[in-house]
């Protein structure tokens, strides 16, 4: 039986090469020969949004560490001290121990894996002539983690079993439970609950532990919850934990494994598969072997674009994980963290972090996973502005500081500019969906209020000229005047606001304020080297290796410098970019994606693939995960914003197909990116020309699509031409909401 599971696996290894030379339907996944011995950099995550793990896969010993979105310590922090802000905390560990399970010398054969097409971890080995498999995963409909432990031989199970809290709750061991409760020093209540079936063997009490012996079979259902409530007039405390969690265990159990596993497969697939992408085919050699020799082969020889498809679909697997509905918003760890002293306190911050969480949701389809940062953002408003008014006086609306907790409190600098780049994201999630319903009763306020922050913040210089105040550049230069990144955010908030009271039909006198002091703003400018100015004053240094890139804001997330719309401001854009090189401060989790993302937006896409190569080679983990230093989510989700934009483009108001497609990705295929306008688009493309695109319209507004090098047309659902473009030029046609159009070179 042994020699049929290797035979097996090989089998489905070799699949792996073979299944994405000819499909879509690749396997996807993370796998290792070995358990992993540090948590940072190889155990392996699952998440549902408010309840995640990080699974270690040992053969004696099973550690699965586990989170909880709102176990924060702090509070609404009046004093804005960054010190007493609070700090994301760990929850616990479930430890298993088995006895009997031999030496690792014996060990035959191991692997563990995660795979994102279905959100479970695997662990299977053979010891003694035995097969052990566990299967792991963290369902969102039943709230649970749920892992199922099975073996070739009855009675192959004997251990102990222990639920570890880490702030010292004492365990309460119960017939087949174990509970850990207790409150934080903000008097925060959190409860963890962990059922345990057992089947074949017996199963008793054993101090605060429970002990196995002789099973056949072994179920963990884990429940784990606080009173966090995402509203500041509730003083951020809802109900106690106990009834929930218990009841969620509870139902779990009762459920029983397969019901559970079908049910969390079924939800899953329903956002992962949306989108699916091949960008080449990696040599069967490569794609057989454990992802950490590969990232090793891929630091010599980066030709193995299954990899780069995997990081890609890893950064949608991770934002599912950690930012569903109701849950709270991806944090600096996602919701992944196993201190109490968590670096930044694993918080979210303000001045490229979130947001750069945030940049897939839209794009690579996971639209709903961008509410939890709406709600936030939304349930902060009430402290954000009285912390605003503290700080700068009789003005409406609001900002925030860079870094924030979960109860509304800010902590560290004042990042002036940050509602407006918050107010950006409402407006994107209208601009992609179009979400009437939402434009009208959650992004229009929001973005309005911003607005009026901003009438009653800028300042008028002699001559007319607008500028905010006193900005910052990211963690660069000196506070003064018109900083760039400051000006090109306000631009962006205006022009969006102008264009969402236009949607909601809303305001005219307001919007024609807005537009006249857009009008007005201080606008980028070109200096002595060509580059575009961080500051007003001209003092870039062309040797200047700091991360941040700040200045390049309006190229990308933003839109006011575009190759097409401001040639002159986009070459010098890419001038600084080029100048920031990639060593240095210029390597860290989250550079290496905003200058993919950027690239693409200049059009340079061998650019583009070298900041892919340059994370992959720099800043990965063997779990995949990004490495600031110490790991940070916003490199993972960044990433897959950024080949998005390689793939696909949207921000002048026209489809552009393949915008920056490498030479390395010259044959491929994507289905279901999304594109500004409620349209989704699948592409398919062979020696770097575009074959065939495929557009759903959702809105049914009319489409624009950019042409390249060869005329298109498109055809509608009945095969009907509905227009014909030239080289170079901008087609445009009608659609009906829920129709599929075709675009490809015109016959
Ligand atoms: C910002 C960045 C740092 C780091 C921190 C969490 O302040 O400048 O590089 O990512 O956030």
């Amino acid at each position: 039986m042994y020699r049929t599971l290797v035979l097996a696996l090989v089998a489905l290894q070799i699949n792996v090469g073979a299944a994405t030379s000819s499909n879509l339907q690749q396997d996807l996944l993370l796998w290792y020969d070995a358990p992993a011995g540090n948590w940072e950099r190889e155990a392996l995550p699952l998440g549902n949004g408010s309840l995640g793990t990080m699974i270690f896969g040992g053969v004696e010993r099973e550690r699965m560490q586990f989170n909880v979105d709102s176990l924060w310590t702090g509070d609404e922090n009046p004093s804005g001290d960054y010190g007493t802000m609070g700090a994301y905390q760990n929850f616990g560990d479930v430890y298993v121990e088995l006895s009997g399970a031999g030496t690792n010398a014996a060990l035959a054969f191991y692997r563990r894996e995660l795979d994102l097409t279905r959100a479970v971890h695997r662990v299977v080995y053979t010891l003694d002539g035995i097969q052990y498999r566990r299967e792991t995963f963290c369902s969102h409909p039943a709230r649970v983690i749920v892992s199922q432990w099975s073996a070739s031989q009855p009675g192959a199970y004997s251990g102990v079993v222990r639920l570890q809290d880490a702030h010292k709750a004492t365990t309460k061991a119960t017939e087949g439970r174990l509970t850990i409760a207790g409150a934080l020093v903000n008097g925060l209540r959190y409860e963890a609950q962990l059922r345990v079936v057992a089947q074949g063997g017996s199963l008793h009490v054993e101090g605060d532990s429970l002990r196995f012996t002789g099973c056949d079979k072994l179920l963990f259902v884990l429940a784990a919850g606080t009173d966090y409530k995402m509203d500041h007039r509730s003083g951020w405390r809802g109900e106690p934990p106990h009834e929930r969690v218990t009841g969620e265990s509870d139902r779990a159990v009762n459920m029983g494994y397969d019901a559970l596993m079908a049910a969390h497969v079924a939800d899953h697939q329903a956002l992962f598969n949306r989108v699916a992408v091949q960008l080449g085919v990696t040599s069967p050699e490569r794609a057989t072997l454990p992802i950490n020799r590969r990232l090793a082969a891929y630091a010599k020889a980066p030709q193995d674009p299954d990899l780069v498809e995997l990081v890609f679909q890893y950064g949608r697997y991770l934002l599912m994980g950690s930012s569903r509905p109701g849950s709270l918003p991806a944090n600096l760890q996602g919701l992944w963290n196993d201190r109490n002293n968590p670096p930044w306190s694993s918080d979210y911050h303000s001045n490229i972090n979130i947001q750069m969480n945030y940049w897939l949701a839209e794009p690579a389809n996971l639209a709903e996973c961008h509410r939890p940062f709406f709600d936030l953002v939304v349930a902060m408003l009430e402290p954000s502005r009285k912390a605003t008014r503290a700080e700068f006086g009789n003005v409406r609306g609001w900002t925030a500081r860079t870094s924030h907790n979960i109860f509304g409190g800010h902590g560290w600098q004042w990042n002036i500019p940050a509602s407006a780049w918050y107010a950006q994201h409402f407006w994107e999630h209208y601009a992609f969906g179009r979400d009437k319903n939402f434009l009208r009763t959650v992004a229009y306020p929001v973005m309005r209020e911003v607005c009026e922050f901003w009438e009653d913040h800028l300042k008028a210089l002699p001559d007319g000229t607008l500028v905010a105040p006193k900005g910052w550049s990211p963690e660069h230069g000196p506070r003064e005047d018109g900083v760039a990144h400051d000006q090109q955010i306000i631009w962006d908030l205006f022009t969006n606001y102008i264009e969402a009271s236009e949607a909601a039909g809303a305001d005219v006198d307001h919007r024609r304020k807005i537009e006249g002091l857009r009008a007005r703003l201080a606008g980028p400018r070109i200096g002595r080297w060509g580059q575009l100015q961080e500051w007003m004053t001209d003092r870039d240094d062309p040797k200047d290796q700091h991360r941040h890139t700040s200045h390049l804001f309006a190229v990308y997330p933003g839109r006011q410098i575009s190759v097409a719309r401001t040639p002159d401001l986009a070459k010098a854009a890419a001038i600084s970019l080029e100048a920031r090189g990639e060593s240095g401060d210029s390597r860290r989790s989250w550079t290496w994606p905003w200058r993919c993302a950027l690239w693409a937006r200049l059009g340079k896409a061998e650019k583009a693939i070298r900041m892919v190569e340059g994370l992959l080679t720099h800043n990965v983990l063997p779990n995949l995960l990004m490495n600031h230093p110490p790991m940070q989510m916003d490199g993972n989700f960044g990433i897959t914003a950024g080949i998005c934009e390689m793939l696909l483009q949207s921000h002048t108001g026209v489809i552009h197909p393949l915008p920056a497609l490498p030479a390395a990705w010259a044959d491929g295929e994507v289905r279901g990116l999304r594109a500004r306008g409620g349209f989704e688009v699948s592409l398919c493309w062979s020696g770097g020309q575009l074959v065939e695109a495929r557009i759903k319209s959702r809105a049914g507004e009319p489409c624009r699509i950019y042409c390249g090098g060869v005329p298109l047309a498109a055809y509608d659902p009945a095969g009907r031409e509905v227009a014909k473009g030239v080289p170079e030029g901008t087609m445009r046609f009608e659609t009906k909401a829920g129709m599929e159009y075709r675009v490809g070179p015109a016959r």
